[in-house]
Order: C-alpha cells, then sequence, then structure tokens
C-alpha cells in the first residue's frame, strides 16, 4: 500500500498547516510496525532486524509463528488526517531492553497510540505505565484484534486495563488502513479534547 501511493504523497500537501508528533507503543509484536506500515503515505523507515537465536527465551513468540523480525530502533510514517494536519509517527520498539529510546521518541509528541494484544494483556500494564510517566501525555488505546483473541467486551478490557474513564479504547486491525487511521483519528480528538492548543 504505501508503495503504491508514495509517489503521490512523496511531499507533504500544499493544504497542511500543522504536523504532529504521535508515538505509537506497545509490548513485542502487538502490531506497531504493521501498523505504521498500513497508514503511511510514505514509505515507512523500519529498522527491522532478524530475530537470532540470541532472544529465544526473551521475546515471546508463543502467539506470533509468523514474526521473524523485530524492530530495534524505530518505525517512522506519516499521515495526513484531514487536509490541513499531518501526524508523524514514530513506532518504539516493544522489549523493556530498548525503553531507553521511548524518552528521545517521546519528546516533543502531542500523544500516544497504545497497541494492545488481549492474548497477551499483561505486557500491556508496563507499557501503559510508561506512557503515564510522561507527565500527562494524552493516549488512546488501540486492542489489534487476531483471529484467536478471546472477544472481550470494551468495558471488561477498559476495567483488565485500569483505564481512566476518559481514555479512548477502540478495537482495530492493524493491517488494514481505514482501521489503522480511526484508531489514530480517535487519539488526535482525544488530544484535541484535552489540550485543544496543541492540534
Ligand atoms: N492476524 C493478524 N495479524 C497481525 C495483525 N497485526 C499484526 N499482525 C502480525 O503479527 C505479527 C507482529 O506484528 P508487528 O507489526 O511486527 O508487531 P510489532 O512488534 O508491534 O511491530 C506480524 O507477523 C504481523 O503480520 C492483525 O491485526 N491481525
Ligand atoms: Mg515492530
Amino acid at each position: 500500500m504505501a508503495s503504491e501511493i508514495s509517489d503521490r504523497y512523496k511531499h507533504l500537501p500544499d493544504s497542511v498547516q500543522q504536523v504532529a508528533k504521535i508515538l505509537v507503543v506497545g509490548g513485542f509484536g502487538v502490531g506497531k510496525t504493521t501498523l505504521i506500515g498500513s497508514v503511511s503515505e510514505i514509505e515507512p523507515l523500519r529498522t527491522e532486524e532478524a530475530m537470532t537465536a540470541a532472544s529465544v527465551g526473551v521475546d515471546d513468540l508463543s502467539h506470533l509463528p509468523d514474526k521473524h523480525q523485530t524492530t530495534v530502533a524505530l518505525d517512522f510514517g506519516r499521515i495526513t488526517v484531514t487536509p490541513t494536519l499531518a501526524l508523524y509517527l514514530f513506532g518504539a520498539p516493544g522489549q523493556h531492553r530498548f525503553w531507553n529510546i521511548w524518552d528521545g521518541l517521546a519528546y516533543g509528541a502531542v500523544g500516544a497510540l497504545a497497541l494492545v494484544d488481549t492474548r497477551r494483556l499483561n505486557d500491556s500494564f508496563a507499557v501503559l505505565d510508561q506512557i503515564e510517566s510522561y507527565g500527562g501525555l494524552p493516549f488512546a488505546v488501540a486492542v489489534n484484534v487476531f483471529p484467536d483473541s478471546h472477544p472481550y467486551a470494551t468495558d471488561a478490557l477498559r476495567n483488565a486495563l485500569d483505564l481512566p474513564p476518559h481514555t479512548p479504547l477502540v478495537m482495530c486491525d492493524a493491517r488494514k488502513r481505514t482501521s489503522s487511521l480511526t484508531a489514530l483519528i480517535t487519539l488526535v480528538e482525544h488530544v484535541t479534547e484535552l489540550t485543544p492548543t496543541h492540534l
């Protein structure tokens, strides 16, 4: 998808008046690289490396039989969400050992999209704590639904993740552009409500 449209959008559309930095975070294998790849209008920048024997027993691949690569520094993409607003998407690697990279990536971000895989909900708690440590960075939660994910009700998930009532939670399929876009727009609307001056 990105390669088909990259020529058209190589440069920011003239109508864009504002750009905003968005962090895309989540545990290992929740679909961050997939989401940025599905939604980006430029060829996404990836820093994937082949997973090696060194990560055996460190990175949990139990639900990810097709995963052979992992992000080591960041994913980067861009999406123009309204004629006047473009988002720069920065995907941070999910594994704890890379979290020092987050601080740099979070600098100047107006909000974060936290991806969650309900099959491995435990991985999400530390990620949400980490976002909350950024002193009120607005965030929304996007549950990336996999074929064998249990169909939890939204309220049950909100409770399990202990989400503040105003924090948006949406279901998504990170492989689908419209679904990824909806999740990002939900975040943008939330940022606009909380910090109208930022966007
Ligand atoms: N079935 C399904 N598979 C997905 C979805 N999102 C990602 N995947 C697959 O799950 C694996 C992990 O995704 P990836 O984007 O690399 O995760 P990351 O570690 O968060 O960047 C990849 O093999 C993807 O193809 C989804 O919504 N549904
Ligand atoms: Mg990745």
